[in-house]
């Protein structure tokens, strides 16, 4: 068997919204059109076609809305069916799924997490519901279905413990989760499913797709983005992990449930610029969708 390897990694942002604008034929709710998340729906098309010139095949996913308590989860049963509803907008997302997994990688994610130290445990029950994290995520950079996932969960280190302790333990993770692709032969996919920012509005307008409604919650959070997306382009993930526990504090971000992190310890921290197919807001939320192309490292005009 020949090694294999991440084809790219991308954050991938799973706001409900955006699987209710976008209306396929597995969410109940239907959408008004009134367009406010336009530019995360744009965003997510152009991540989609630069990833036609990939082959890849298996989605390999880090979701904040599968939340355990001990140790990191992953999801083992080769084919998972139901509903999940939001429990937050059940009115924009109540989405019937049917998909499969990959569950020989699973299990050697399972084993090399265990390996590095880590408690995992891998999750054999059939009716298990997966969660709004992993399906819009997944829906939203292949909405076809035609390929396996492997999910895992959100193990909660940073808040039990610390940011600081909880970057190291998904560092740890990530990396196993690439040795686990790379022996069993894998071209994969790997999504970091997370917001940035994640101040949000606490009502929502009579229409939640009304434009005029949506932006950034503050300033402060903007600003933050804004750094977060820099480090990101310039090539300095090793910045963005040095300031990611102030990022956390400051903009209440979602990263405080390891996906990014992950997804940059999978990558070996990237030292090379990234692609942002674009930043967008949800209910006040900051969102990007971003990139990463393994490969040598490149020289960036203007790096530190
Ligand atoms: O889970 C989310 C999120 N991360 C961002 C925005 C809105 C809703 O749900
Ligand atoms: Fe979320």
């Amino acid at each position: 068997m020949s090694q294999g390897s991440i084809v790219a990694g991308c954050l991938a942002p799973h706001p409900p919204h955006l699987v209710y604008a976008a209306n396929p034929p597995q969410n109940e709710p239907r959408s008004s059109g009134a367009g406010a998340w336009q530019g995360l729906l744009d965003a997510y098309a152009s991540l989609r076609g630069s990833l036609e010139s990939k082959e890849y095949d298996v989605l390999v996913v880090h979701t904040p809305h599968w939340r355990t308590v001990v140790g990191h989860h992953v999801l083992a049963c080769p084919e998972f069916k139901g509903l999940s509803v939001d429990p937050v907008f059940p009115n924009l997302f109540r989405f019937h799924y049917d998909l499969r997994v990959d569950v020989e990688l699973a299990e050697a994610m399972a084993e090399e997490g265990e390996a590095a130290g880590l408690v995992m445990k891998t999750m054999r029950n059939p009716d298990f519901r997966v969660d709004y994290g992993t399906l819009t995520c997944c829906h939203l950079v292949r909405p076809e279905w035609d390929l396996p996932i492997v999910a895992l969960s959100s193990n909660r280190a940073y808040t039990y413990f610390s940011s600081e302790y909880g970057d190291r333990e998904m560092l740890i993770l990530g990396e196993a989760t690439r040795r686990a692709i790379e022996k069993t032969g894998r071209k994969a996919l790997v999504l970091g499913s997370c917001s940035l920012s994640h101040r949000h509005f606490t009502e929502e307008p009579a229409d939640p797709e009304d434009p005029a409604f949506e932006h950034i919650h503050n300033r402060n959070q903007a600003l933050w983005d804004e750094r977060v997306l820099g480090h990101m382009k310039m090539g300095d993930c090793a910045t963005l992990l040095a300031e990611m526990p102030d990022f956390i504090d400051q903009a209440v971000s979602e990263c405080a449930e390891g996906s990014l992190t992950w997804l940059l310890g999978a990558l070996g921290i990237p030292d090379w610029p990234a692609t942002v197919h674009g930043y967008g807001t949800v209910i006040g939320t900051g969102n990007a969708v971003v990139e990463w192309e393994p490969g040598p490292p490149t020289a960036v005009e203007g790096r530190p």
